[in-house]
């Protein structure tokens, strides 16, 4: 019966933590009203508050709506004029903290504005002017307001993979994060962040996303939705499973190669200039059995995608092929110094791509560099 209990508590407290990510969320905000101005003295009402939206680090917004379970933020009234204080009292701002990386989009589909850096900040509903002469004393009322918040994580590096393939054990061997690790697929629900740690005190984020399968675009597993949080990334960090996928015994068994094909496709078909990411692959599992002898077996494929992609059906079959700039084969679970050089791979990536972003060169440009730098191909690890 304990046992009953504590498997139930878990089970509960599994299903509230996966609750706890929300990436999207509608408001409803509105301005103070103006203060009533004072004919007699010809006395000028206080303006109403405005409600303002601030990036803050740290927060999320789970703990927005937690705190106001309303989802209505209402900015103070200005003050009324009197004989005592002509000028009326401004309303009191409110500001709403959200975690950097929003933009807020008003319900006509347009973009009022983008909070990316912590502290920024965003004026979404402006308070009403106070009541004067011009208004016949009367304070104006602000128009509510209903406006979309829209999260986009911002991280340097993205995880992405099929279901099962490693991404949130090798978040777990790079970082410090402790991200959810399952033999089931979907274990990975929502994004989670970790931050890659280096001895002179650099740090790198890296986000794992739930696993993408064929398919995705029409929402099949988890839908490629949650795709939107590597367009911020910097770098795309590819897994897959030497052994391939198999998402039960009614689905077609899928290859390595075969997954990161499909793996492509998704991504352009979710949105084509992802493929010009910088990115990364990950050849994960290295420590099963046959491993050595399949990786042989596709490691000249995985270096030319270009060549193989035409063997696959039109349906499966990416346009355009992702440039990995290296392939890495490892072990996330037990590897450890495979995964450390990994992580230098990474950072060296990373500031090769910052270097040449700073010198302002147009993406094809940087691929052809990467190109004529490795000529023949990803450098193989
Ligand atoms: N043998 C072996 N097993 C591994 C390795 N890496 C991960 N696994 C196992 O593979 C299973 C899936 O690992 P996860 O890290 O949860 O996979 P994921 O890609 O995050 O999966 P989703 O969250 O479902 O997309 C777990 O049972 C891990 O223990 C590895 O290098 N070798
Ligand atoms: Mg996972």
């Amino acid at each position: 019966m304990v046992f009953l209990t504590r498997m139930l508590k878990n089970g509960r407290r599994v299903r509230s933590s996966r609750g706890k990510f929300i990436d999207s969320l509608r408001i409803y905000v509105r301005g103070g009203a103006g203060g009533m101005g004072f004919p007699k003295y010809g006395g000028i009402g206080g303006k109403g508050g405005s409600v303002i939206v601030v990036a803050k680090e740290g927060v999320t917004l789970k703990s927005l709506i937690t705190r106001n379970p309303t989802k209505r933020f209402i900015a103070e009234n200005g003050g009324n004029s009197h004989k005592n204080r002509i000028l009326g009292e401004p309303g009191a701002d409110i500001t709403i903290q959200v975690p950097p990386g929003v933009t807020v989009w008003n319900d006509f589909g347009q973009v009022l504005g983008e909070l990316n850096t912590d502290g920024s900040s965003l004026l979404v509903a402006n308070g009403g002017a106070g009541g004067s002469p011009l208004t016949q004393f009367n304070g104006q009322t602000a128009q509510p307001l209903s406006v979309k918040l829209d999260l986009k994580l911002i991280a340097d590096v993205g995880l992405v993979g099929f279901p099962n393939a490693g991404k949130s054990t090798l978040l777990r061997a790079i970082s410090r994060a402790n991200p959810q690790v399952a033999s089931y697929p979907f274990t990975t629900v929502m994004p989670n962040i970790g931050v890659l740690e280096y001895s002179d005190h650099r740090q790198i984020t890296m986000a794992d996303l739930p696993g993408l399968i064929e398919g995705a675009h029409m929402n099949i597993g988890m839908g490629h939705s949650f795709l939107k949080h590597v367009e911020r990334t910097k770098l795309l960090l590819l897994v897959a499973d030497i052994q391939g996928f198999q998402l039960g015994p009614q689905f077609p068994n899928r290859s390595c190669l075969d997954t990161v094909v499909l793996l492509n496709k998704e991504l352009e078909l979710y949105q084509d200039d992802l493929l010009d990411k910088p990115a990364m692959l990950v050849i994960n599992k290295m420590d099963v059995t046959e491993a050595q002898f399949k990786y042989d077996e596709v490691k000249d494929k995985l270096r030319h995608l270009a060549d193989v992609v035409g063997e696959y059906p039109e349906e499966l079959r990416p346009e355009r092929v992702l440039n990995f700039t290296e392939v890495i084969a490892i072990s996330a679970d037990k590897d450890t110094r495979g995964v450390e050089k990994l992580k230098h791979r990474i950072r060296d990536e990373l500031d090769f791509h910052a270097a040449l972003q700073k010198k302002d060169l147009e993406t094809e440009v940087i691929a052809t560099l990467r190109a004529q730098m490795n000529p023949k191909g990803p450098q193989m690890l």
